[in-house]
C-alpha cells in the first residue's frame, strides 16, 4: 500500500517537473538518441523484412529506446548502385547487398556466386560462416565499410523466361536475360553465350513486363514476393549460384555508436539473419507447388551440362585467376575442385 503510494508521488512529482520545463523537452527525451536508416531492395513481404521490424523492435527495446532503425525496404531509397554509394557516404547507415554487386566496390566479395560452386545449404553456411565469409568481410572492411558477421540469404537462383524453358546450356545461346549490375553476373552468362543485361532489381518487373529482356534469374522467395510470375511464363530450376546479403554498415556511423549500443544492434542484426536464413529456405523449398498454381511452368534440367559448357569456356580458369590462388583455395577447400 505504502510502497504503491510512493510510487505514485514519485510519478505525479516527475511530471510535473517535465510539465514545467515545457512540452518539447518531453519530446526530446522520448526521441532516441540514434536514428539510423536501413535500406533494402526486397519487397516489404520478404522475410528479410518482416525479420528486420522485429529485429527493429528488439534493438529499441534491449537499448531502453537510445537506438532507432527505421527500414526502408523495396528501394524506397534508390536502386542497389544508388544505395551502394549511399552507404559509402553515410546517406543511409545500413543496407544489404548481394556479395556479387558489392564487387563493384570489393572484387572478392562475388566469390560465393561462382556458377554451381555450392551443392546445398549445409555447405554455404559452412563456408559463409566459416573462412571464406571471414575472407569476404575481411575484404569488406578493407574497402572502409563495416558488415556483420552473418551473411542473410538470397538463396539458390532458378531462371525464369516468357519465351522457352531452359532445358540445357544450348538454351541460353543468345538468350535475352537481365543480370543484376556485377561483373560475374555478366561474365557467367556470357560464357552461355547468352545476352546479360546489367539492370538493377528497381527495374526488374518492367523490364520483363515490357519484354526488354525474355528472362531473369532469382531465388523462388523473389520471384514470389516481387510477383515476377506475373510477367513469367516458364521457371528452369537452374541452380546456378547461390547468392547472399552481406549486412553492410556506413563506419563512421558505426564508430559513432557507444560500445554497447554496437554490441546490441549487431547481436540483433545477426540473430535476425539467422532467423531469416530458416525462413528463406523454407520458402524455396515449398514455393514450387504455389507458383505452379499461378501459372508458372516448371522444368527441372540437368545441371552437368551447364557445368561442364563454363569449364570449356574458360570461366573456371578466368575467375580464379581474378579471385587470386589464395581464395580459390579457400573457396575450393569449401565445395570441392572446381576448375
Ligand atoms: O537483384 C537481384 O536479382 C536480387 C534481388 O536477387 C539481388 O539483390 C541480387
Amino acid at each position: 500500500m505504502s510502497f504503491s503510494r510512493r510510487t505514485l508521488l514519485k510519478a505525479s512529482a516527475a511530471s510535473a517537473l517535465l510539465g514545467g520545463i515545457g512540452a518539447p523537452y518531453v519530446a526530446r527525451a522520448q526521441s532516441a538518441e540514434f536514428t539510423y536508416k536501413y535500406a533494402n531492395n526486397l519487397p516489404d513481404s520478404h522475410p528479410m523484412n518482416a525479420r528486420a521490424k522485429e529485429m527493429a523492435a528488439a534493438i529499441k527495446k534491449d537499448t531502453n529506446g537510445r537506438f532507432d532503425l527505421q527500414i526502408f525496404p523495396n528501394n524506397q531509397l534508390g536502386s542497389d548502385t544508388d544505395m551502394l554509394s549511399q552507404i559509402r557516404s553515410g546517406g543511409v547507415e545500413f543496407f544489404t547487398l548481394s556479395g556479387l554487386i558489392l564487387a563493384t566496390l570489393v572484387p572478392a566479395a562475388s566469390i560465393n556466386g561462382i556458377g554451381f560452386a555450392f551443392p546445398d545449404y549445409d555447405t554455404v553456411w559452412k563456408a559463409m560462416d566459416g573462412e571464406l565469409g571471414a575472407y569476404i568481410r575481411g575484404e569488406i572492411k578493407k574497402s572502409g565499410l563495416e558488415v556483420m558477421d552473418r551473411i542473410w540469404d538470397n538463396g539458390f537462383r532458378q531462371t525464369t523466361s516468357s519465351t522457352k524453358p531452359i532445358n540445357g546450356p544450348e538454351d541460353l545461346k543468345g538468350f535475352k536475360i537481365r543480370v543484376p549490375v556485377s561483373p560475374l553476373w555478366t561474365s557467367m552468362f556470357k560464357a552461355f553465350d547468352a545476352a546479360p543485361a546489367s539492370i538493377n532489381f528497381a527495374e526488374v518487373y518492367s523490364a520483363l513486363q515490357t519484354k526488354i529482356v525474355e528472362g531473369q534469374e532469382n531465388p523462388l522467395a523473389i520471384i514470389s514476393t516481387a510477383k515476377l510470375y506475373e510477367v513469367q511464363k516458364y521457371c528452369s530450376l537452374t541452380n546456378h549460384m547461390w547468392d547472399g546479403f552481406w549486412f553492410l554498415a556506413n563506419r563512421r556511423a558505426w564508430e559513432k555508436l557507444p560500445e554497447d549500443v554496437r554490441a546490441i544492434v549487431a547481436r540483433n542484426i545477426n540473430a535476425a539473419g539467422v532467423n531469416e536464413r530458416a525462413d528463406v529456405a523454407k520458402l524455396n523449398a515449398n514455393l514450387q507447388q504455389e507458383l505452379a498454381g499461378k501459372g508458372l511452368i516448371f522444368n527441372q534440367p540437368n545441371t552437368a551440362p551447364f557445368r561442364d559448357k563454363l569449364r570449356s569456356a574458360g570461366f573456371y580458369a578466368e575467375w580464379k585467376g581474378k579471385y587470386g590462388d589464395q581464395a580459390w583455395e579457400i573457396l575450393e577447400k569449401a565445395v570441392g575442385k572446381l576448375s
